[in-house]
Protein backbone atom coordinates (compact mmCIF):
# COMPACT_ATOMS: atom_id res chain seq x y z
CA UNK A 1 0.00 0.00 0.00
CA UNK A 2 1.61 3.18 -0.58
CA UNK A 3 2.05 5.60 2.09
CA UNK A 4 0.53 9.26 1.61
CA UNK A 5 2.74 11.64 0.20
CA UNK A 6 0.00 14.30 1.43
CA UNK A 7 -2.30 13.14 4.60
CA UNK A 8 -3.65 16.48 5.60
CA UNK A 9 -6.98 16.01 5.34
CA UNK A 10 -6.69 12.53 6.92
CA UNK A 11 -4.49 14.46 10.05
CA UNK A 12 -7.04 17.33 10.02
CA UNK A 13 -10.07 15.23 10.04
CA UNK A 14 -8.52 13.47 12.74
CA UNK A 15 -8.11 16.50 14.92
CA UNK A 16 -4.66 16.03 14.93
CA UNK A 17 -1.33 18.89 14.06
CA UNK A 18 -1.50 19.79 10.41
CA UNK A 19 1.14 23.04 9.49
CA UNK A 20 -1.96 24.56 7.15
CA UNK A 21 -5.36 24.25 6.85
CA UNK A 22 -6.25 21.63 3.89
CA UNK A 23 -8.85 22.17 1.38
CA UNK A 24 -11.21 20.35 -1.15
CA UNK A 25 -14.43 21.30 -2.54
CA UNK A 26 -17.91 19.60 -3.15
CA UNK A 27 -18.30 18.20 -6.43
CA UNK A 28 -15.08 19.58 -7.54
CA UNK A 29 -15.33 17.42 -10.50
CA UNK A 30 -18.23 18.79 -12.46
CA UNK A 31 -20.11 20.92 -15.06
CA UNK A 32 -18.39 24.23 -13.93
CA UNK A 33 -14.88 22.72 -15.76
CA UNK A 34 -14.96 22.86 -19.60
CA UNK A 35 -12.95 19.44 -19.22
CA UNK A 36 -15.51 17.84 -17.67
CA UNK A 37 -18.15 18.89 -20.03
CA UNK A 38 -16.16 17.46 -22.68
CA UNK A 39 -15.94 14.20 -20.78
CA UNK A 40 -19.50 14.06 -20.36
CA UNK A 41 -19.61 14.38 -23.99
CA UNK A 42 -17.12 11.84 -24.63
CA UNK A 43 -19.19 9.01 -22.68
CA UNK A 44 -22.33 10.38 -23.84
CA UNK A 45 -24.29 10.94 -20.80
CA UNK A 46 -23.43 11.13 -16.95
CA UNK A 47 -24.78 7.44 -15.85
CA UNK A 48 -22.50 6.33 -18.81
CA UNK A 49 -19.90 8.52 -17.52
CA UNK A 50 -20.39 7.15 -14.07
CA UNK A 51 -20.11 3.00 -15.06
CA UNK A 52 -16.64 4.08 -16.95
CA UNK A 53 -13.89 3.51 -14.57
CA UNK A 54 -11.65 4.48 -16.88
CA UNK A 55 -13.99 8.16 -17.72
CA UNK A 56 -14.83 8.56 -14.12
CA UNK A 57 -11.05 8.38 -13.04
CA UNK A 58 -10.23 10.84 -15.77
CA UNK A 59 -13.07 13.48 -14.23
CA UNK A 60 -12.14 12.88 -10.66
CA UNK A 61 -8.23 13.58 -11.82
CA UNK A 62 -9.47 16.88 -13.69
CA UNK A 63 -9.71 19.19 -10.85
CA UNK A 64 -6.57 17.91 -8.93
CA UNK A 65 -4.33 18.97 -11.96
CA UNK A 66 -5.60 22.30 -12.33
CA UNK A 67 -5.19 23.00 -8.40
CA UNK A 68 -3.95 23.05 -5.33
CA UNK A 69 -6.55 20.16 -3.51
CA UNK A 70 -5.49 18.27 -0.70
CA UNK A 71 -8.27 15.55 -1.43
CA UNK A 72 -9.55 13.77 -4.61
CA UNK A 73 -13.20 12.49 -4.35
CA UNK A 74 -14.39 9.32 -6.26
CA UNK A 75 -16.95 10.22 -9.56
CA UNK A 76 -20.39 8.90 -8.95
CA UNK A 77 -23.44 9.85 -7.58
CA UNK A 78 -25.70 9.26 -4.48
CA UNK A 79 -28.34 7.60 -6.87
CA UNK A 80 -26.66 4.68 -8.05
CA UNK A 81 -27.26 3.19 -4.63
CA UNK A 82 -31.40 3.24 -5.56
CA UNK A 83 -30.75 2.68 -9.45
CA UNK A 84 -28.80 -0.39 -8.20
CA UNK A 85 -32.04 -1.52 -6.15
CA UNK A 86 -33.98 -1.55 -9.35
CA UNK A 87 -35.38 1.91 -9.72
CA UNK A 88 -34.60 2.70 -12.55
CA UNK A 89 -32.67 6.17 -12.63
CA UNK A 90 -32.01 8.37 -15.61
CA UNK A 91 -31.05 11.62 -15.92
CA UNK A 92 -33.24 13.27 -18.22
CA UNK A 93 -31.24 16.45 -19.49
CA UNK A 94 -32.03 19.62 -17.84
CA UNK A 95 -34.26 17.56 -15.83
CA UNK A 96 -32.10 16.39 -13.18
CA UNK A 97 -32.50 12.76 -11.90
CA UNK A 98 -35.92 10.63 -12.52
CA UNK A 99 -36.78 7.42 -11.11
CA UNK A 100 -39.01 4.87 -13.46
CA UNK A 101 -40.34 3.26 -10.54
CA UNK A 102 -40.87 5.02 -7.14
CA UNK A 103 -41.55 3.27 -3.80
CA UNK A 104 -44.65 4.94 -2.93
CA UNK A 105 -46.65 2.32 -0.49
CA UNK A 106 -45.66 -0.37 1.54
CA UNK A 107 -46.12 -3.27 -0.73
CA UNK A 108 -43.36 -1.84 -2.28
CA UNK A 109 -41.35 -1.22 0.29
CA UNK A 110 -41.88 -4.62 1.19
CA UNK A 111 -40.65 -5.81 -2.15
CA UNK A 112 -37.24 -3.71 -2.07
CA UNK A 113 -34.78 -5.70 -3.04
CA UNK A 114 -31.35 -5.18 -1.33
CA UNK A 115 -29.09 -6.74 -3.59
CA UNK A 116 -24.95 -7.81 -3.40
CA UNK A 117 -23.37 -4.53 -4.15
CA UNK A 118 -20.44 -6.65 -5.77
CA UNK A 119 -23.07 -7.59 -8.14
CA UNK A 120 -24.98 -4.34 -8.85
CA UNK A 121 -22.15 -1.56 -8.32
CA UNK A 122 -18.98 -3.14 -9.35
CA UNK A 123 -18.33 -0.62 -11.70
CA UNK A 124 -18.13 1.90 -8.72
CA UNK A 125 -15.08 -0.57 -6.88
CA UNK A 126 -13.41 -0.35 -10.41
CA UNK A 127 -13.45 3.49 -10.58
CA UNK A 128 -11.84 3.40 -6.73
CA UNK A 129 -9.18 0.68 -7.90
CA UNK A 130 -8.57 2.77 -11.04
CA UNK A 131 -8.35 6.58 -9.43
CA UNK A 132 -6.21 4.56 -6.52
CA UNK A 133 -3.78 3.48 -8.85
CA UNK A 134 -3.44 7.61 -10.47
CA UNK A 135 -3.19 8.88 -7.66
CA UNK A 136 -0.30 6.72 -6.95
CA UNK A 137 -0.56 8.06 -2.94
CA UNK A 138 -0.22 12.03 -4.15
CA UNK A 139 -3.59 13.14 -1.78
CA UNK A 140 -6.45 10.64 -0.06
CA UNK A 141 -9.52 9.48 -2.00
CA UNK A 142 -12.97 10.10 -0.10
CA UNK A 143 -15.69 7.56 -0.92
CA UNK A 144 -19.11 8.86 -0.40
CA UNK A 145 -23.00 7.35 -0.07
CA UNK A 146 -26.09 9.97 0.34
CA UNK A 147 -27.39 9.71 3.43
CA UNK A 148 -30.78 6.91 3.86
CA UNK A 149 -32.78 9.75 3.98
CA UNK A 150 -31.55 12.23 1.40
CA UNK A 151 -31.69 9.14 -1.18
CA UNK A 152 -35.00 7.84 0.37
CA UNK A 153 -36.61 11.47 -0.90
CA UNK A 154 -35.63 10.60 -4.41
CA UNK A 155 -36.96 7.02 -3.93
CA UNK A 156 -40.57 8.32 -3.00
CA UNK A 157 -41.03 11.68 -4.62
CA UNK A 158 -39.50 9.95 -8.25
CA UNK A 159 -37.32 12.64 -8.35
CA UNK A 160 -35.96 16.21 -7.13
CA UNK A 161 -38.43 18.07 -5.23
CA UNK A 162 -39.49 20.96 -3.35
CA UNK A 163 -41.16 20.34 -0.40
CA UNK A 164 -40.91 16.54 -0.35
CA UNK A 165 -44.83 16.23 0.07
CA UNK A 166 -44.88 12.87 -0.44
CA UNK A 167 -42.17 11.42 1.91
CA UNK A 168 -43.59 13.84 4.27
CA UNK A 169 -46.81 12.17 3.96
CA UNK A 170 -45.65 8.66 4.60
CA UNK A 171 -43.60 9.40 7.59
CA UNK A 172 -47.17 10.77 9.33
CA UNK A 173 -49.23 8.14 7.51
CA UNK A 174 -46.91 4.84 7.83
CA UNK A 175 -43.89 5.79 10.28
CA UNK A 176 -42.74 2.02 10.66
CA UNK A 177 -43.12 1.88 6.86
CA UNK A 178 -40.60 4.69 5.82
CA UNK A 179 -38.32 3.52 8.51
CA UNK A 180 -38.52 0.14 7.14
CA UNK A 181 -37.33 1.39 3.68
CA UNK A 182 -34.58 3.82 5.32
CA UNK A 183 -33.16 0.53 6.85
CA UNK A 184 -33.72 -0.98 3.77
CA UNK A 185 -31.11 1.87 1.92
CA UNK A 186 -29.04 1.97 5.08
CA UNK A 187 -27.99 -1.87 4.91
CA UNK A 188 -26.86 -1.68 1.21
CA UNK A 189 -25.27 1.68 1.94
CA UNK A 190 -23.14 0.27 4.37
CA UNK A 191 -22.26 -2.76 2.29
CA UNK A 192 -21.83 0.03 -0.50
CA UNK A 193 -18.85 2.32 1.55
CA UNK A 194 -17.25 -0.70 2.68
CA UNK A 195 -16.65 -1.77 -0.42
CA UNK A 196 -15.63 1.67 -1.70
CA UNK A 197 -13.24 1.17 1.48
CA UNK A 198 -11.62 -2.59 0.33
CA UNK A 199 -11.57 -1.39 -3.23
CA UNK A 200 -9.11 2.12 -1.67
CA UNK A 201 -11.36 4.94 -0.70
CA UNK A 202 -9.45 6.59 2.36
CA UNK A 203 -11.92 8.54 3.71
CA UNK A 204 -15.92 8.35 3.82
CA UNK A 205 -18.72 11.34 3.30
CA UNK A 206 -21.97 11.02 3.76
CA UNK A 207 -23.70 13.70 2.13
CA UNK A 208 -27.34 14.62 3.64
CA UNK A 209 -28.46 17.08 1.84
CA UNK A 210 -32.15 17.28 2.41
CA UNK A 211 -32.20 16.41 5.86
CA UNK A 212 -33.02 20.11 7.87
CA UNK A 213 -36.34 19.77 5.55
CA UNK A 214 -37.14 17.81 8.37
CA UNK A 215 -38.46 18.95 12.35
CA UNK A 216 -35.77 18.00 14.92
CA UNK A 217 -37.63 15.46 16.31
CA UNK A 218 -38.48 13.76 12.82
CA UNK A 219 -34.21 14.30 11.83
CA UNK A 220 -33.40 12.29 14.78
CA UNK A 221 -35.67 9.86 13.72
CA UNK A 222 -35.67 9.49 9.40
CA UNK A 223 -32.17 11.02 9.02
CA UNK A 224 -29.93 10.65 11.88
CA UNK A 225 -31.11 7.50 12.66
CA UNK A 226 -30.42 5.97 9.49
CA UNK A 227 -26.85 7.42 9.16
CA UNK A 228 -25.89 6.10 12.98
CA UNK A 229 -26.75 2.82 11.71
CA UNK A 230 -24.41 2.63 8.68
CA UNK A 231 -21.66 5.10 10.73
CA UNK A 232 -22.20 1.39 13.73
CA UNK A 233 -21.51 -0.56 10.58
CA UNK A 234 -18.27 0.70 9.11
CA UNK A 235 -14.96 -0.18 8.41
CA UNK A 236 -13.06 2.23 10.33
CA UNK A 237 -9.25 1.12 10.21
CA UNK A 238 -7.68 -0.43 7.25
CA UNK A 239 -4.34 -1.10 6.94
CA UNK A 240 -3.50 0.27 10.23
CA UNK A 241 -4.75 3.60 9.17
CA UNK A 242 -8.56 4.99 10.44
CA UNK A 243 -10.74 5.91 8.18
CA UNK A 244 -12.35 9.28 9.03
CA UNK A 245 -16.56 9.59 8.54
CA UNK A 246 -17.83 12.69 8.14
CA UNK A 247 -21.24 13.33 8.08
CA UNK A 248 -23.05 16.85 5.97
CA UNK A 249 -26.59 17.46 6.69
CA UNK A 250 -26.72 20.80 4.88
CA UNK A 251 -28.72 23.39 6.91
CA UNK A 252 -27.73 21.07 9.91
CA UNK A 253 -27.61 24.54 12.31
CA UNK A 254 -27.96 23.11 16.18
CA UNK A 255 -28.61 19.76 14.70
CA UNK A 256 -25.10 19.56 14.40
CA UNK A 257 -25.06 18.82 18.30
CA UNK A 258 -27.25 15.93 17.81
CA UNK A 259 -25.04 14.80 14.81
CA UNK A 260 -21.47 14.57 17.38
CA UNK A 261 -23.01 11.32 19.33
CA UNK A 262 -22.37 8.78 16.31
CA UNK A 263 -19.15 8.04 16.78
CA UNK A 264 -18.42 10.57 13.29
CA UNK A 265 -15.26 12.01 13.18
CA UNK A 266 -15.65 14.87 11.35
CA UNK A 267 -19.10 17.23 10.13
CA UNK A 268 -19.80 19.29 7.60
CA UNK A 269 -20.78 22.87 8.08
CA UNK A 270 -23.06 25.16 5.70
CA UNK A 271 -22.66 28.67 5.68
CA UNK A 272 -25.99 29.65 7.35
CA UNK A 273 -23.97 28.59 10.33
CA UNK A 274 -20.59 30.56 11.25
CA UNK A 275 -17.79 27.90 12.28
CA UNK A 276 -16.86 29.36 15.88
CA UNK A 277 -20.87 28.67 16.42
CA UNK A 278 -20.49 25.20 15.00
CA UNK A 279 -17.65 24.52 17.15
CA UNK A 280 -19.58 25.30 20.45
CA UNK A 281 -22.35 23.09 19.32
CA UNK A 282 -19.53 20.37 18.70
CA UNK A 283 -17.87 20.89 21.99
CA UNK A 284 -14.63 20.36 19.94
CA UNK A 285 -15.05 16.50 19.90
CA UNK A 286 -15.30 16.53 16.07
CA UNK A 287 -13.41 17.85 13.15
CA UNK A 288 -15.86 20.34 10.95
CA UNK A 289 -15.47 21.13 7.39
CA UNK A 290 -16.69 23.95 5.66
CA UNK A 291 -18.21 26.97 5.13
CA UNK A 292 -17.59 29.40 2.67
CA UNK A 293 -21.03 30.14 0.87
CA UNK A 294 -20.89 29.06 -3.01
CA UNK A 295 -22.36 32.18 -4.38
CA UNK A 296 -18.94 34.11 -3.15
CA UNK A 297 -16.98 32.20 -6.03
CA UNK A 298 -19.22 34.49 -8.73
CA UNK A 299 -17.73 37.48 -6.46
CA UNK A 300 -14.60 39.52 -7.31
CA UNK A 301 -10.74 38.24 -6.03
CA UNK A 302 -10.94 40.50 -3.26
CA UNK A 303 -14.50 39.35 -1.99
CA UNK A 304 -12.92 36.02 -2.25
CA UNK A 305 -10.31 36.27 -0.43
CA UNK A 306 -12.06 37.94 2.66
CA UNK A 307 -14.48 34.97 2.49
CA UNK A 308 -11.44 32.93 3.23
CA UNK A 309 -9.78 34.96 5.74
CA UNK A 310 -13.38 35.25 7.29
CA UNK A 311 -14.11 31.25 7.44
CA UNK A 312 -10.18 30.61 8.79
CA UNK A 313 -10.66 33.47 11.78
CA UNK A 314 -13.88 31.98 12.05
CA UNK A 315 -13.23 28.58 12.98
CA UNK A 316 -9.89 30.08 15.17
CA UNK A 317 -6.60 28.47 16.05
CA UNK A 318 -6.29 24.82 16.34
CA UNK A 319 -6.56 21.46 14.76
CA UNK A 320 -9.53 19.36 13.23
CA UNK A 321 -10.40 22.27 10.28
CA UNK A 322 -10.71 21.45 7.32
CA UNK A 323 -11.94 24.30 4.31
CA UNK A 324 -14.51 23.72 1.72
CA UNK A 325 -17.45 25.46 0.46
CA UNK A 326 -20.63 25.02 2.05
CA UNK A 327 -22.18 23.12 0.00
CA UNK A 328 -21.11 21.42 -3.65
CA UNK A 329 -19.98 24.66 -6.60
CA UNK A 330 -22.25 25.44 -9.16
CA UNK A 331 -22.22 24.80 -12.64
CA UNK A 332 -21.97 28.60 -13.29
CA UNK A 333 -18.47 29.28 -11.38
CA UNK A 334 -15.55 30.64 -13.46
CA UNK A 335 -12.48 28.01 -12.74
CA UNK A 336 -10.29 30.77 -12.39
CA UNK A 337 -12.26 32.05 -9.71
CA UNK A 338 -11.79 28.49 -7.62
CA UNK A 339 -8.07 29.39 -8.05
CA UNK A 340 -8.30 32.40 -5.79
CA UNK A 341 -10.01 30.89 -3.25
CA UNK A 342 -7.62 27.81 -3.00
CA UNK A 343 -4.58 30.64 -2.84
CA UNK A 344 -5.88 32.52 -0.14
CA UNK A 345 -6.38 29.27 1.94
CA UNK A 346 -2.78 28.15 0.98
CA UNK A 347 -1.59 31.67 1.88
CA UNK A 348 -3.62 32.54 4.93
CA UNK A 349 -3.98 29.26 6.91
CA UNK A 350 -0.51 28.53 8.38
CA UNK A 351 -0.65 31.39 11.16
CA UNK A 352 -3.95 29.02 12.69
CA UNK A 353 -1.20 26.47 13.23
CA UNK A 354 1.29 27.77 14.99
O1 LIG B 1 -25.10 16.95 -15.98
C1 LIG B 1 -24.20 16.38 -15.34
O2 LIG B 1 -23.04 16.25 -15.78
C2 LIG B 1 -24.56 15.78 -14.05
C3 LIG B 1 -24.34 16.66 -12.89
C4 LIG B 1 -23.94 15.77 -11.74
C5 LIG B 1 -22.64 15.62 -11.23
C6 LIG B 1 -21.39 16.30 -11.68
C7 LIG B 1 -24.79 14.90 -11.04
C8 LIG B 1 -26.23 14.67 -11.27
N1 LIG B 1 -24.04 14.23 -10.10
C9 LIG B 1 -22.72 14.63 -10.18
C10 LIG B 1 -21.58 14.10 -9.42
C11 LIG B 1 -21.70 14.03 -7.95
N2 LIG B 1 -22.88 14.04 -7.26
C12 LIG B 1 -20.63 13.87 -7.04
C13 LIG B 1 -19.16 13.64 -7.42
C14 LIG B 1 -18.48 14.83 -7.96
C15 LIG B 1 -17.67 15.65 -7.01
O3 LIG B 1 -18.09 15.89 -5.86
O4 LIG B 1 -16.60 16.08 -7.42
C16 LIG B 1 -21.19 13.89 -5.75
C17 LIG B 1 -20.45 13.82 -4.44
C18 LIG B 1 -22.60 13.99 -5.90
C19 LIG B 1 -23.55 13.96 -4.79
C20 LIG B 1 -24.98 14.25 -5.00
N3 LIG B 1 -25.80 13.90 -6.05
C21 LIG B 1 -25.82 14.87 -4.04
C22 LIG B 1 -25.36 15.27 -2.66
C23 LIG B 1 -24.45 16.45 -2.69
C24 LIG B 1 -25.08 17.78 -2.93
O5 LIG B 1 -24.54 18.51 -3.76
O6 LIG B 1 -26.06 18.10 -2.24
C25 LIG B 1 -27.12 14.94 -4.55
C26 LIG B 1 -28.34 15.54 -3.88
C27 LIG B 1 -27.11 14.33 -5.83
C28 LIG B 1 -28.26 14.11 -6.72
C29 LIG B 1 -27.99 14.70 -8.04
N4 LIG B 1 -27.20 14.12 -8.98
C30 LIG B 1 -27.08 14.95 -10.07
C31 LIG B 1 -27.82 16.12 -9.80
C32 LIG B 1 -27.98 17.27 -10.74
C33 LIG B 1 -28.37 15.96 -8.51
C34 LIG B 1 -29.16 17.01 -7.74
C35 LIG B 1 -30.60 16.96 -8.07
C36 LIG B 1 -31.37 17.90 -7.13
O7 LIG B 1 -30.97 19.07 -6.98
O8 LIG B 1 -32.37 17.44 -6.58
Amino acid sequence: MTKLKNDLLIRALLRQPVPRTPVWIMRQAGRYLPEYRATRAQAGDFMSLCRNPELACEVTMQPLRRYKLDAAILFSDILTVPDAMGLGLRFAEGEGPKFERPVRNVAAIQDLPVPDVHETLGYVFDAVRTIRRELDGAVPLIGFSGSPWTVGTYMVEGGSSRDFAIIKGLAKEDPAALEAMLGKVAKMTTDYLNAQIEAGAQAIQIFDTWGAALARDDYRRFSLASMQQIVDGLTREKDGQRIPVILFTKGAGEMLADMVGTGCDALGVDWTTDLKTARTYVEDKVALQGNVNPATLRESPEVIRQAVADALASYGKGPGHVFNLGHGITPDIDPDHLGVLLDAVHELSPQYHV
